[in-house]
C-alpha cells in the first residue's frame, strides 16, 4: 500500500508542477527581470480590420488577443486595409482604386474614348483612357474625322463659291 500511497503523491506533484508553471506562463509577454527581454511565448497576431483574410503587416505579439482588429493568422499584402474588396486576391476594377494589390491602378481595365465632338460618328483620332466616357468622346468611331470635315467645308464652299 505504501507504493501506492507514493504513486498518487507523485501524481499530485507532478499536478502541482503543471498548475504552477500554467500559472506562471499566464505573465508571458511582460519583461523578465532577469533578462529585460520581452518573453517569445506569446503568439504573434496580424491586423485585419476589414476581415478580407489579408493583413497590412502590422502585428502584436501578445498573450491576449490586442484587440477585434486582430486575428491569430492572415496572409501579407492588403494595401487598404479599411476596404474588404481591395485586396492581393481581388480582380481590378476601372474605379480609380488599386483593387488587386499590385501599386498600379485601373490596370488593363481602362477603356479608350474616341473624341468626336461633332457627333458624326467619326474622329479626329484624339482619344482619351478612363473609366468613364468623357464629354464630346465616344466609345467607338471611325477614323477620317479631320478630312471628312475638311470635305464637308470643300463641298459646301463649292457649293457658294463653285470649284
Ligand atoms: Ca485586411
Ligand atoms: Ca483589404
Ligand atoms: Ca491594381
Ligand atoms: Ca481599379
Amino acid at each position: 500500500m505504501g507504493t501506492w500511497k507514493n504513486f498518487v503523491g507523485l501524481f499530485f506533484l507532478v499536478v502541482g508542477i503543471v498548475v504552477v508553471f500554467g500559472l506562471s506562463s499566464a505573465g508571458c509577454g511582460k519583461k523578465s527581470s532577469q533578462t529585460g527581454k520581452t518573453e517569445e511565448k506569446c503568439p504573434v497576431w496580424f491586423k485585419d480590420s476589414d476581415k478580407d483574410g489579408y493583413t497590412d503587416g502590422t502585428t502584436k505579439v501578445s498573450c491576449e488577443k490586442p484587440s477585434d482588429e486582430y486575428v491569430s493568422s492572415a496572409t501579407a499584402g492588403d494595401c487598404n486595409d479599411n476596404e474588404p474588396n481591395i485586396n492581393p486576391a481581388k480582380t481590378e476594377i476601372c474605379d480609380g482604386k488599386d483593387n488587386n494589390c499590385n501599386n498600379q491602378i485601373d490596370e488593363g481595365v481602362l477603356l479608350v474614348f474616341y473624341k468626336d465632338t461633332d457627333k458624326d460618328g467619326y474622329t479626329d483620332g484624339i482619344t482619351k483612357v478612363s473609366c468613364e466616357q468623357p464629354g464630346g468622346y465616344v466609345s467607338q468611331a471611325l477614323p477620317g474625322g479631320l478630312q471628312r470635315r475638311r470635305q464637308e467645308y470643300k463641298s459646301k464652299y463649292c457649293m457658294v463659291q463653285g470649284c
